[in-house]
């Protein structure tokens, strides 16, 4: 099946729906023939980037890291997606240097901290208010919203599916699939 290669860099709150959105997305890919990779924190946090905490450094060193992963995947022909919160434009900002023009395609999960903090999966927020997680992305370790993003995805009141469906028309009215 055709496809240009690219990076889909997702970014957005802790719980706002990044690895959610971006593993249905790249379901629908497979479904529709195209050859993906999904990076997140699962399969990166976990290896390559273990000795890496949340400081301010290691986010930079995280993201900077997984960028040349992305491009190497790029490379190799493959629709890349990329789940991490990236909370700093300029980290974001050095990996779209990495790729050709069009290649990076940034997507802004964009999710209230209020449902963000609602949603609470994993019970975070709630510890990061007691103070027993410190540098909580959103409370007291500061967030960088995209300024332009490529795709701005209304994740806190939309569906799933919906969410998909936007990414796809973009993808295809920029003749990627
Ligand atoms: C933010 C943290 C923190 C702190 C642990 N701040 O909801 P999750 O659990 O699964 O997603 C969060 C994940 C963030 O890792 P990233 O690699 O995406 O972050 S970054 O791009 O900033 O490097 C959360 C968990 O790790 N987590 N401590 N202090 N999120």
């Amino acid at each position: 099946k055709q496809q240009k290669p690219c990076v889909l860099w997702f970014t957005g709150l802790s719980g706002a729906g990044k690895s959610t959105v971006a593993g249905a997305l790249e379901n629908k890919l497979a479904e529709l023939g195209h050859h993906t990779y999904l990076l997140d924190g699962d399969n990166v946090r976990h290896g390559l980037c273990r000795d890496l905490g949340f400081s301010s450094e290691d986010r930079r060193e995280n993201i900077r890291r997984i960028g040349e992963v992305a491009v190497l995947m790029a490379d190799a022909g493959l629709i890349v997606l990329s789940a991490f919160i990236s909370p700093h434009r300029e980290e974001r900002q050095l990996v779209r240097d990495l790729l050709p023009d069009g290649e990076f395609i940034e997507v802004f999960v964009d999710t209230p901290l209020v449902e963000c903090e609602k949603r609470d999966p994993k019970g975070l927020y709630k510890k990061a208010r007691a103070g027993e997680i410190k540098q909580f992305t959103g409370i007291d370790s500061e967030y960088q919203s995209p300024l332009s993003p490529e795709i701005h995805l209304a994740a806190g009141s939309h569906a799933i599916e919906e969410l998909v469906a936007q990414c796809i028309e973009h993808l295809k009215s920029q003749q990627i699939i």
